[in-house]
């Protein structure tokens, strides 16, 4: 082989690369990692493959259905959402709980199954980050073996004194710093983001590793899907509504799951806009700010595609609230510059 064939291969693109070499690669090309992520994304990894092989054995466990209190922990079956909660969102929330509580640079956990944030350890201890995450996201699916994620964000804290706890949680100056998600489908999909683009691995079942698929996936320009619960429409926004007409004269298809991480990946791939706006009785739509829209917020932006509520980014948003409700465009860029220039009218 010559110098000029040498360097211009790619190596790692005929090789195997697990999720955990991957992030080793990355931390290399920045001399001041710390190998933060490698150690956070490895309990993220564990603990995904964990709930993949619970989702898949639901039926046979019977842990499908409602929970209630006793043999599931604390709860009474009530999230705080004032949601039922299923047998398998609590297990899949402790599942996460215990992969990543040992993970000593993780200074608290934020989950949707949880009214108030789990305090790990103060910075003085090594607590740097927090973890976002919706556990078992789409879960009133699973007992028709519709797909289910978990979706999860990295949030580096701010240092600032005095400031801690659920405080420097919702601090403005709280920066996301890796996000993404788990399809529990029919295959078992990661889609990560680092800030440095998005990649996407897939669960070999046969070696219990995540395995690099596709690196730098880009969401296309424009696609003519749009993804909405459309039985709302009478209680959307005339903006809404505009789009919904003007989607209707263009011959758009719609496509919608019901289950936001199947819903979206479906859009990174082939493009689109995925669309949970407010309605009349949600005013705020129905998502959660921290552990569902501002991951795949990041994921869609680091795709080269646009996340908004309608009034701005979603990642320009300040949290006020742990578990605070925003409108969610998220897509193709010309597929949400589409729905806001409906809204815009
Ligand atoms: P969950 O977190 O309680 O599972 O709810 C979130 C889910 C999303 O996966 C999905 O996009 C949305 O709720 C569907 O809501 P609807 O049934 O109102 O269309
Ligand atoms: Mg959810």
């Amino acid at each position: 082989m010559t110098d000029q064939q040498h360097t211009s291969t790619n190596w790692t693109d005929d090789n195997l690369m697990s999720l955990q070499s991957h992030i080793l690669a990355e931390e290399r090309h920045h001399p001041s990692a710390t190998g933060d992520f490698s150690w956070i994304l490895s309990g993220i990894s564990l603990a995904t493959k964990t709930i993949a092989s619970k989702v898949r054995r639901a039926r046979i466990e019977d842990v499908i259905g409602e929970a209630a209190g006793g043999p599931f922990g604390e709860s009474d079956g009530i999230n705080v959402q004032g949601e039922q909660q299923l047998k398998l969102d609590i297990i899949a929330n402790e599942v996460i709980k215990a992969c990543l509580g040992s993970r000593a640079n993780i200074a608290s956990l934020v989950s949707e199954e949880d009214e108030e944030p789990t305090i790990l350890r103060s910075r003085k201890e090594g607590g740097r980050y927090a973890v976002f995450f919706d556990p078992l996201d789409g879960s009133s699916n699973i007992d028709v073996s519709v797909g289910v994620g978990t979706i999860f964000g990295i949030v580096r804290l701010p240092t600032i004194p005095g400031v801690r706890g659920t405080d420097a949680i919702l601090h403005e100056d709280a920066q996301m710093a890796a996000a993404g998600y788990v399809l529990y489908g029919s295959s078992t999909v990661m889609v990560l983001t680092t800030g440095n683009g998005v990649d996407m691995f897939v669960l070999d079942q046969s070696i219990g590793a995540f395995v690099l698929v596709k690196r730098k996936l880009r969401v296309p320009a424009s696609r003519k899907i749009y993804s909405i619960n459309e039985a709302y429409a009478s209680r959307f926004s005339e903006g809404v509504g505009r789009y919904l007409d003007w989607a209707h004269a263009n011959n758009y298809s719609s496509r919608y799951i019901g289950s936001m991480v199947s819903d979206v990946h479906r859009t990174l791939l082939k493009g689109g806009v995925f669309i949970y706006p407010q309605t009349h009785d949600r005013p705020e739509g129905k998502l959660r700010l921290l552990y569902e829209a501002m991951p795949m917020a990041m994921l869609m932006e680091q795709a080269g595609g646009c996340a908004v509520t309608g009034t701005g980014r979603i990642l320009d948003v300040t949290p006020n609230a742990l578990h605070q409700r925003v409108p969610v465009i998220l897509g193709s860029s010309e597929e949400v510059a589409h729905v806001q220039r409906c809204i815009d009218v």
